[in-house]
């Protein structure tokens, strides 16, 4: 079994080198900081934690009366997915977990993102429940717990049940409400130990990215009229699992969607160009966050979908508005906006020189992080956030000894975490971070080219390798700040 102390010349110091209480200061001289920096310190019970999801991680595509996922079936599509990657196999997590957990627990990680497969648990997105799929996320979510480690359960990450999308997908209002039964299913198996739930991955993914520009599974190409009435099915799906944590998650259960919004970051921090940029960033995310926040599509949203904007009906908007417990975050990159005069875009294009990871959209913007939590709290009154996801993908292999020094990744994840910190230092109440992504994984329509963990994978072994960024971010978790 993999570990820490496996990695070359990387194993963790021992504890002694942990700060000592502060010496009192010299009679005669100013209490000066001592030499143990304390900078970049986090909030007393701040969460730390790592994030994966089923389709990308598991594997076992077939195993115990799995059902066909969207994305199974994509995948096989020649030209969907880069070499023709499909996540038939992944990192084999479904029969590996324990070890996962191992050495989870071995980086000193205590918080633990996850999804379940839906059709692991409904094969055909009926109420028929496959048993088999419950037993392995009972014995998955036991062996979390008996490694000190907290599970924060994701209901949907994309892979639809393929029977679902046959019925019409998200296009149709069949499908949050067949959402709502494997809701149910869940939160009643998994209730006792499960206390973290988030209902939606990305709102914006798996319909914009997968009904209106055909990049991700089922790579549709739907005309706007579909694509919206799809956002609204969508928003339906995250009341129906609010619905479901409130009337079966039992004592201490918390919920909240987890979006992964458009940011808008200004260019220059004074009070004009901060408010465009806020004026983006509510006008950018208006089809999400302001039904759910508010119980209302604005008018200015609605003028703008014209006749194609969405139908409800009535009781929609209750249930879509439900109150949450928080506001689950996913941050890679965001725009930057400088003022505007009228009839002119405020929006900076990038230049080519711009620094950014092994994709075109992953832009080095380490403040986006601190304005996605601004904004939304100077927009919808929101003050209870974690960033459920944060990270960065790259191109990678290991070096000759065996190791990877990913210093790409540890002044990526560095950078951002200071801006964290610049948010709760100003009163926002960022109360986690799981950085994306534990383990190297199916990166979708990237397939496995573009590695994103901070623990290696070789996928023709199934070797993990902890990254050097796995190290860092081990003892920045153990000494609660940034190193
Ligand atoms: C997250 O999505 C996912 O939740 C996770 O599963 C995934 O592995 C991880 O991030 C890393 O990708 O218009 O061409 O600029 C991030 C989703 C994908 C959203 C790229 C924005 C922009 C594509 N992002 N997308 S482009």
């Amino acid at each position: 079994m993999p570990s820490i102390s496996s990695f070359p010349s990387l194993a963790l110091k021992s504890r002694s080198t942990r700060t000592p209480a502060a010496p009192t200061p010299r009679a005669g001289r100013a209490a000066k900081s001592t030499a143990k920096s304390e900078s970049y310190r986090f909030p007393e019970n701040f969460v730390w934690g790592t994030a994966t999801a089923a389709p990308q991680i598991e594997g076992a595509a077939t195993e115990d009366g799995k059902g066909e996922s969207i994305w199974d079936r994509f995948a096989t599509i020649p030209g969907k997915v880069l070499n023709g990657d499909t996540p038939a196999v992944a990192c084999d997590h479904y029969h590996r977990y324990r070890e996962d957990f191992a050495l989870m627990r071995s980086l000193g990680i205590k918080n633990y993102r996850l999804s379940l497969a839906w059709p692991r648990i409904h094969p055909t997105g009926d109420s028929t429940v496959n048993q088999k799929g419950l037993d392995f996320y009972n014995r998955l979510l036991d062996c979390a717990l008996k490694n000190g480690i907290t599970p924060w359960v994701t209901f949907y990450h994309w892979d639809l049940p393929q029977a679902l999308e046959d019925l019409g997908g998200w296009r149709v209002r069949l499908i949050p409400e067949r959402f709502s039964i494997y809701a149910n299913t869940v939160v009643r198996a998994f209730g006792d130990r499960v206390k973290n739930w988030i209902t939606l991955n990305e709102i914006p993914c798996f319909i914009g990215l997968s009904y209106e520009r055909g990049e991700h599974a089922p790579g549709a190409k739907e005309p706007k009229r579909i694509v919206n009435q799809a956002y609204h099915h969508a928003l339906l799906a995250h009341g129906y699992a609010v619905q479901a944590v409130r009337e079966f998650g039992g004592r201490g259960a918390r919920v909240g969607l987890t979006h992964n919004p458009d940011i808008a970051i200004p260019v220059i921090e004074n009070a004009e160009t901060i408010a465009t940029a806020e004026q983006c960033f509510a006008r950018d995310n208006a089809h999400i966050l302001a039904p759910i926040l508010t119980g209302k599509y604005p008018t200015e949203y609605l003028k703008r979908c014209g006749a194609d904007r969405p139908k409800w009906q009535r009781g929609d908007m209750e249930l879509i508005s439900q109150s949450t417990d928080f506001l689950g975050l996913n941050v890679y990159a965001g725009y930057f906006v400088k003022r505007a005069a009228k009839n002119e875009s405020s929006r900076l294009p990038f230049p080519p020189q711009y620094p950014q990871a092994a994709q075109n959209w992953l832009l080095h913007t380490p403040q986006c992080i601190y304005w996605v939590m601004r904004h939304a709290k100077s927009l919808y009154g929101v003050n209870d956030f974690y960033i459920t996801e944060n990270g960065a993908g790259y191109d990678e292999e290991l070096g000759p000894s065996g190791e990877l020094y990913d210093l790409h990744r540890r002044d990526y994840l560095r950078n951002y975490l200071v801006n964290v910190h610049r948010a709760i230092s100003e009163g926002i109440g960022c109360r986690g971070y799981f950085l994306w992504s534990f383990i190297d994984n199916y990166e979708w329509a990237y397939g496995y080219g573009k590695r994103f963990g901070i623990v290696y994978n070789d996928f023709k072994t199934q070797k993990r390798t902890p990254k050097l960024s796995a190290q860092w971010y081990s003892e920045v978790i153990r000494e609660n700040r940034l190193l």
